[in-house]
């Protein structure tokens, strides 16, 4: 029985590499559709986890992932040579930058690598992890040719970007629809075949550098009109308007307008490394992608510029910086969620330090982490901690946080994500 019809009919095993935000989702959803998964995990402790029916990714309830695995739909094991018992391998490992801020693909290396000398004739391979145009075809399909199986006549490949938005009520895996470029025409219609089982819209492309594109458009989007809003912040600053006033009524203009809004610097996982995946490849094409340099530029200052608006706003007091306690209010890279990767809280913290403040934290997803290799715990949030600060600093604006108990007991807040809307106070400063 061919590919098409083990996918068809619901035999098909299929693989993922990776159990992490995008893989482990991804796995539970190709196993409510009823397809047996395995879990190729280099992680024994991820495994061992899966496989106790306990989830370690907030989007995937424990329950279900538990209900999943005693019906012997998911399993997770770190012997790759099971790749050989699946039809259809996902691959959903990480893509950072390195320190020169350069592509690492050596996740995705790894992961063909480990699976290659497993891959059988009629296999479906899908790359997911985001990275930059050619990569499918310039670097992973290579590897997996060197086992002696050859794509388009032995083997299908393509790649289909994750879109997962840690922590979306509304998005997630099976309702986001998915972009599908496959090596050829035939690799394009495997893919979709399978996708389709479990996830409610699919879209074909023409290519797999269309669907590695469509992945780094979608970010370069957010990561330039991100630096846009903080360019204007800091003209807005100087001409005493309210950008934050400005970007409310701009929202109400009902076609042609979407709202970012500026920050004290660029976190997670997406925003601030998938635009130099692109950057990086264009030079191999003497082109150099200014919108997204300047952007980068100017998003990487954000922190350097949170610290001097702060001491700006302290000098008003008549107080330095150096030995004021500072409570920096929410550290995850964004709201609500417990994600600490590239947050810009952590840049702003150590430049804290270099300016000898005295800082204490409160973030209720975060309960420690390390800043300048000491690892800062966070505190309870009560009206004295607060009264006893300096200079409360809003860094990530948690919903669940009494904003009101802050203004009124804060002798300073500096605001950096127009947390206190509204409130018009001498000792609420906002970015
Ligand atoms: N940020 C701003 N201003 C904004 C929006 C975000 O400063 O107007 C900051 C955030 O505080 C955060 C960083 O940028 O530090 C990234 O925020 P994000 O809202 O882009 O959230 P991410 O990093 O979780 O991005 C993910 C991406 N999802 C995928 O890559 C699959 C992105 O494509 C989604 O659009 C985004 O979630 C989302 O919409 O939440």
């Amino acid at each position: 029985m061919g590919l098409r019809e083990r996918i068809e009919s619901g035999e098909a095993v299929l693989g993922v590499v990776g159990l992490g935000y995008v893989g482990l989702p991804l796995a539970v959803e190709m196993a409510k559709a009823g397809h047996r998964v395995i879990g190729l995990e280099v992680s024994a402790e991820k495994a061992d986890l899966v496989n106790a029916g306990t989830s370690y990714i907030p989007d995937v309830p424990t329950q279900e992932l538990a209900d999943l695995v005693s019906a012997g739909l998911i399993e997770a094991t770190t012997d790759f040579s099971r790749a050989g018992e699946t039809d259809a391998i996902a691959i959903c490992v990480p893509t950072p930058l390195n320190e020169m801020k350069e592509p690492d693909t050596s996740y995705m290396e790894t992961a063909a690598r480990s699976i290659t000398p497993y891959l059988h004739p009629e296999m479906l391979i899908t790359l997911e992890s985001t990275t930059y145009p050619g990569t499918t075809e310039e670097v992973i399909q290579p590897i997996l040719e060197s086992g002696g199986l050859k794509v388009g006549t032995d083997l299908y490949l393509a790649f289909s970007p994750e879109r997962v938005d840690p922590g979306n009520p509304v998005y997630q895996t099976r309702n986001t629809p998915k972009v599908i470029g496959g090596v050829t025409p035939a690799c394009t219609e495997a893919a979709v075949a399978l996708y389709g089982r479990y996830i409610d819209t699919v879209v074909p492309v023409s290519s797999t550098r269309v669907s590695e594109m469509t992945k780094l458009l979608e970010n370069t989007f957010r990561g330039v009109n991100i630096a846009l809003m903080n360019e204007l912040l800091m003209l807005c600053e100087r001409m005493d308007i309210n950008l934050w006033e400005v970007i409310d009524a701009a929202k109400t203009k009902p076609f042609g307008y979407m709202a970012f809004y500026p920050g004290p610097g660029l976190g997670g996982h997406c925003i601030p490394i998938d635009p130099f995946y692109l950057s990086w490849k264009a030079k191999e094409y003497d082109f150099r992608t200014e919108f997204i340099d300047l952007s980068g530029r100017i998003n990487e200052n954000m922190p350097y510029y949170v610290i001097n608006r702060l001491m700006d706003a302290m000098n008003d007091q008549r107080k330095p910086l150096a030995d004021s306690k500072v409570l920096v209010l929410g550290v995850a890279y964004k709201s609500d969620i417990d994600d600490m990767r590239e947050s810009p809280a952590i840049r702003i913290a150590e430049l804290l330090l270099e300016k000898q403040a005295r800082i204490v934290y409160h973030d209720p997803f975060v309960p420690s982490f390390v800043v300048s290799g000491t690892e800062v715990t966070s505190v309870e949030l009560t009206p004295e901690t607060v009264a006893d600060a300096d200079v409360v600093l809003i860094i990530t604006a948690h919903k669940d946080i009494d904003y009101g108990m802050i203004a009124s007991r804060a002798s300073l807040v500096f605001d950096t994500r127009n947390a206190l809307a509204g409130v018009d106070s001498q000792n609420v400063v906002r970015l």
